[in-house]
């Protein structure tokens, strides 16, 4: 019929095509508003990192700001797929594409791209640690020697900026900074792993590196993604009982940076020379630099302060020396910041830094002709009153030598809390510490999701177990305002040979009516953990002597925090917080990480609050305006 006289019809024609697929596409010129080079830059020992340099298009004179990476830089460099720099780039980077800069990403030694080979955080070459010759020093140097030398489009002038691992390049630069190197930006250094960073809290290691290191350092690339047994880790750490064993099972000991980690469990050598805090301390710091980092970090919550403490202590200059602390987990300053779990702020107060703050700075250095910026020495956060606080000088209190000392806060006999040194005799509590049952550090199932604001957990969740003390002051009426260190004076005793100890400042919020999110939520200012065998010394540690009542005096993270009217003051007190720390055996044995079962013991805890034996914690106490 008609139909298939139709179809005949239009066979014959020669426009039909005979193959949908082109023998060769090619697709149009995109037009990109700036220009991405991938360089295989040589170091001098002819080893050479793999480095993406973005060029705006018709730069010229421009700066360059730089980051040195484990973690791909061809995939930092990449947000999005754009023809525009400002969406390729990572979002932290909008304040400076929109200033005109050059950026550049290279992947350190041994990882992704890059040729030579790999050390963790790399101790510096000079520490006898490393010997592979190099270290993120003479690399950040050759690099910012080639990058002057090569990028025709800069100014000659560099800036370093990175968070976390990439903020440890960023002071190891600064080491042997290459005159090029103009200003710098450390946010969330790895400073000391041992002391306070990702690896160890004061001796107390913590077991979600098992998975980073295994991340890093099984491939060039990223490693394997070995599977945990169970979704709640509570349970997966628990039935492997030591670290080691469950580093074991997961393969690692074909893995040599776990075996140097499990092998130097003390604050040995190894860890000293490699503590930049210190070592920095001891060069005369040559370039402006804004230490960062977050009020609630939860990977390396010590770099940035204790550097700017030491360098402050070595007589550095403030206008050379800068500190910065927002409301922020870690890593969350390349992020927005309108909120922290629950806590909701006033404004973006990233993109507030990055604008108002870091990008004048950088400016300043940078870009000659700039407007000398009005740069604070110190610019934090004060979540109680949801503002920013620009200092001239901090810490404003501490024990000793600040404008302001602190004031000892002493634990009481019922649960109280308050300035007033107890009397002599109200003696102590006293709870049983049970390794079979640690006290977790989030609510279970433990699986990471709640990684980020872990910080901020409200505390009730343990509040009331039996293994958990409270002591709570009664509900403030003027304003408390907090600013600097507080300062652990516990007097404890137990019945094992070691023990951890965990202590909790807490700023309880007032019951409201009707219920809000924070109504009575117990938010933590300030946690941390010391492994009581490090007590005398974090070298050389020793079993403690039982039941006899021990000073353990250790920092809590740095505050800047008012208690307004109506909260109350609470600390907590406890001996694990299980995952995230490994357990205690609470009976002394050479090496923690690998315990054996029959090593853990439950022990009976007492916290002491007499007058010759109180326990208090110093708190930086200012006068609070509102
Ligand atoms: N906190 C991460 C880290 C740094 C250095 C060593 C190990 C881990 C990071 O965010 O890069």
């Amino acid at each position: 019929g008609m139909g298939l006289m139709a179809q005949q019809v239009k066979l014959a024609d020669p426009s039909l095509p005979s193959d949908d697929l082109p023998a060769k596409f090619v697709a149009p010129e995109r037009q990109k508003d700036y220009d991405k080079r991938v360089v295989m830059v040589p170091m001098r020992d002819g080893t050479r990192l793999y480095t993406v340099i973005v060029v705006p298009k018709g730069a010229k004179n421009a700066p360059i700001v730089l980051t040195r990476t484990p973690y791909d830089a061809a995939h930092r460099a990449a947000r999005a797929d754009s023809d525009k720099m400002i969406e390729e780039l990572p979002l932290s980077d909008e304040v400076f594409v929109k200033a005109g800069y050059i950026r550049v990403y290279q992947d350190i030694r041994g990882k992704y791209g890059s040729e030579g080979v790999y050390l963790m955080t790399a101790p510096p070459v000079n520490s006898g640690y490393n010997p592979s010759g190099a270290d993120d020093t003479t690399d950040a140097y050759d690099t910012i020697d080639w990058l002057v030398k090569n990028v025709p489009e800069s100014n000659g002038r560099v800036g370093m900026i990175g968070s976390s691992y990439e903020g440890f390049t960023v002071v190891m630069a600064l080491l042997n900074p290459h005159p090029a190197l103009k200003v710098a930006a450390p946010e969330s250094p790895m400073v000391d792993g041992w002391m306070g960073d990702d690896w160890f809290h004061y001796g107390a290691f913590r077991q979600v590196n098992i998975d980073y290191v295994l991340g890093q350092t099984a491939a060039r690339g990223s490693g394997p993604d070995v599977p945990h047994v169970h979704k709640d880790d509570y349970t997966n750490f628990l039935e492997a009982g030591s670290a080691d064993a469950f580093a074991r099972a997961r393969g690692m000991e074909q893995l040599p940076f776990w075996k140097v980690m499990r092998d130097n469990p003390a604050y040995d050598g190894y860890w000293q020379s490699q503590a930049l805090d210190k070592l920095i301390a001891k060069k005369k710091l040559t370039v402006p630099t804004m230490w960062e980092q977050g009020l609630w970090d939860q990977e390396d919550m010590w770099g940035a302060i204790h550097s700017y403490r030491a360098l402050k202590a070595a007589g550095v200059p403030d206008s050379m020396n800068h500190l910065v602390m927002g409301p922020w987990f870690h890593s969350q300053v390349n992020r927005e910041g309108r909120n922290l779990g629950p806590l909701v702020w006033a404004t973006d107060t990233t993109a507030q830094w990055r604008q108002d703050v870091l990008l004048p700075f950088f400016n300043q250095y940078l870009k000659p002709g700039s407007p000398k910026a009005d740069t604070p020495n110190a610019w934090i956060y004060n979540p109680g009153l949801d503002r920013w606080e620009t200092k001239k000088v901090f810490p404003e209190a501490c024990e000793a030598g600040c404008p302001v000392t602190s004031k000892p806060l002493y634990l009481q006999a019922n649960g109280g809390l308050w300035f007033e040194k107890p009397a002599t005799g109200e003696k102590f509590d006293e709870y049983v510490s049970d390794p079979a049952k640690p006290v977790p550090y989030v609510t279970r199932p433990v699986d990471g999701s709640n990684w980020r604001t872990w910080l901020v957990t409200d505390q009730r969740f343990v509040d009331g177990r039996p293994d958990v003390l409270t002591y709570v002051s009664e509900p403030l009426k003027e304003p408390m305002k907090l600013s600097g260190e507080p300062v652990v004076h516990l007097v404890a005793s137990t019945s094992g040979t070691d023990s951890d100890w965990v202590v909790k400042l807490i700023d309880v919020q007032p019951e409201s009516t009707p219920e809000t999110a924070m109504s009575g939520y117990e938010l933590p200012v300030g946690i941390d953990i010391f492994r009581g065998r490090y007590r005398t010394s974090f070298e050389h540690p020793e079993p403690i002597k039982p039941d006899t009542p021990l000073p353990y005096v250790f920092g809590l993270p740095m505050v800047n925090h008012t208690f307004l009217p109506g909260h109350r003051i609470m600390v907590q007190v406890q001996s694990t917080l299980f995952p995230l720390y490994d357990r205690n055996p609470q009976k002394y044995v050479d090496n923690i990480f690998t315990a054996k079962p029959e090593d853990y013991q439950k022990a009976t805890q007492r916290i002491w609050h007499s007058g010759d034996d109180a326990s208090y914690i110093s708190l930086p106490v200012v006068p609070a305006e509102q």
